[in-house]
């Protein structure tokens, strides 16, 4: 939990892979390639939740274990990590452009948890001059929300901290709500900070438009070929502080949840604008006949 965020999340995964080739000095190729898939799944198992990990991963090991020789190897590896990072931090500039068109005077947008890719959007559109305000939630129990505030009002931005239960009550001032995303689906779903979808229903409730703001690295091949998105359940230490209630009371404390294609009006990626139905098409497209790999 010290780098949160599907983004930076990604980001520091490919990172760490490139760093563990640069610093290998093992023996063979065949060598470097088990303790590189090592090294991926030990990543991997760190956040079960964010595809975008995975992609991330994914991205630097391809084309690994056809280089000629373990050099090869361990090159192709540190270009490629290099390469996603520097993809990665262009797609959220490029989604910031995208976004802030969306942004009028006298919005009111309302956002959840702390997204690089939403808060992006709203910097970019102060940064042009644009007259609107925020409302946050706080997002119980890591309170990222603290995060958004702070960064909001760093870049000038008007910003209001709300409790999550309030979300029903300030959507009837919003006329926006900007989220980010962990992992979207092949249908269209979106899984993202626990709350999400309770800001979807009270959006949908007062004809309020909710846009999610998406790299495509966050949608799932995996979901093509019906795996279900793993939602990360975290410890009671969170929720709770030792002694404050009985021994016998259980606590569950999922941090993701899955909102339906049908509350989101679009998601905004790095290759534009686009309904959730297409998100299927988008992912064959970037990720081309390798996606296929994964039936076996
Ligand atoms: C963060 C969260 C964010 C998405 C998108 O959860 O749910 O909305 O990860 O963030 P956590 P970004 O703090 O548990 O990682 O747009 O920065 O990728």
């Amino acid at each position: 939990m010290r780098i949160r965020g599907a983004g930076r999340i990604a980001r520091a995964g490919a990172s760490a892979l490139g760093k563990f080739a640069e610093g290998y000095n093992g023996g063979s190729k065949e060598d470097f390639l088990r303790d590189l898939d090592m090294a991926r799944e030990e990543l991997l198992a760190s956040r079960p939740t964010a595809v975008s990990l995975w992609n991330g991963l994914q991205a630097s090991v391809r084309g690994a274990s056809s280089a000629s020789d373990m050099e090869g190897a361990r090159r192709s590896v540190i270009d490629n990590s290099a390469a996603f990072v520097e993809m990665s931090s262009k797609a959220v500039e490029t989604i910031a452009k995208i976004g802030a068109k969306r942004i009028q005077d006298g919005d009111v947008v309302l956002t959840h948890c702390n997204s690089s890719a939403a808060l992006g959007i709203l910097k970019e559109a102060k940064r042009q001059g644009k007259k609107f305000t925020v409302y946050a939630t706080e997002s119980r129990p890591w309170r990222q929300g603290i995060l958004t505030v702070n960064e909001l009002a760093d870049a000038g931005i008007d910003v209001t901290l709300i409790i999550d239960s309030a979300v029903r009550t300030v959507m009837k001032k919003a006329t926006k709500v900007f989220v980010g995303a962990d992992t979207i689906t092949s249908n269209g779903a979106l899984v993202n900070k626990i709350g999400t979808s309770q800001l979807a229903l009270a959006a949908d409730e007062a004809r309020v438009p909710f846009y999610v703001c998406s790299e495509t690295y966050k949608f799932s091949p995996m979901t093509m070929f019906g795996d279900m998105v793993t939602i990360e359940e975290r410890g009671c230490e969170e929720v709770v502080k030792e002694g404050e209630i009985r021994d016998s009371v259980k606590i569950f404390n999922p941090v993701f949840d899955s909102t339906p294609a049908k509350y989101i009006d679009a998601i905004i990626t790095e290759v534009g604008m686009i309904s959730p139905g297409a998100v299927y098409d988008v992912m064959i497209r970037q990720l081309g006949d390798g996606i296929f790999d994964l039936r076996d």
